[in-house]
């Protein structure tokens, strides 16, 4: 694979309430030193912009996009089935039905049109962002020695015994 070292990931959210949430990502995409940008896309109420965001995506160095969505939660499928980008679902927390409408909307995909899909809520925000930096940590030597260190850093911090 070609190196590319100003590949972006794009964090959207279906509504601004979608942030509390996917502010974790851009945590630790700024602690990993990716470059990221975020927006407000929302499949049913912004269905054009969501559309001219996953179109021109690629032509904008985005390499993952990382969708956040509840309730009904469509985006990161529609964006998956314009763009090739890799797409990855964090089904945030619905007030109605605790995120289980949004995990199931974002995980059973038809054949053809992939979403990764992430755990409901802030483990999904987190862990969503750190399969980003493995991806573009595959054609950059530098976040990827952030990620292992970061990785060495969590299991240093285990202790052996609870107190
Ligand atoms: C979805 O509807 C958003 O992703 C959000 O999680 C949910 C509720 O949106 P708001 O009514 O808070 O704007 O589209």
């Amino acid at each position: 694979m070609k190196k590319n070292k100003n590949l972006k990931v794009a964090i959207v959210m279906g509504s601004q309430s979608d942030f509390k949430t996917m502010k974790l990502s851009a945590n630790i995409l700024k602690k990993m030193g990716v470059r990221f940008e975020t927006k407000i896309i929302s499949a049913h109420r912004t269905p054009k912009r969501m559309y001219e965001f996953a179109e021109s995506a690629s032509r904008n160095n985005i390499g993952v996009i990382i969708a956040g969505a509840g309730g009904s939660a469509h985006l990161p499928g529609m964006i998956s089935a314009i763009t090739s980008i890799p797409v990855l679902g964090v089904p945030v927390e619905s007030k109605k039905l605790k995120g289980l409408d949004s995990l199931l909307s974002i995980a059973q995909m038809p054949k053809g049109i992939p979403v990764g899909t992430l755990a409901i809520g802030e483990d999904g925000a987190i862990n969503a962002a750190l399969l980003a930096t493995a991806i573009i940590a595959n054609s950059n030597p530098t976040v990827k020695k952030k990620l292992n260190n970061w990785r060495s850093s969590q299991t240093r911090s285990v202790k052996k015994n609870p107190k």
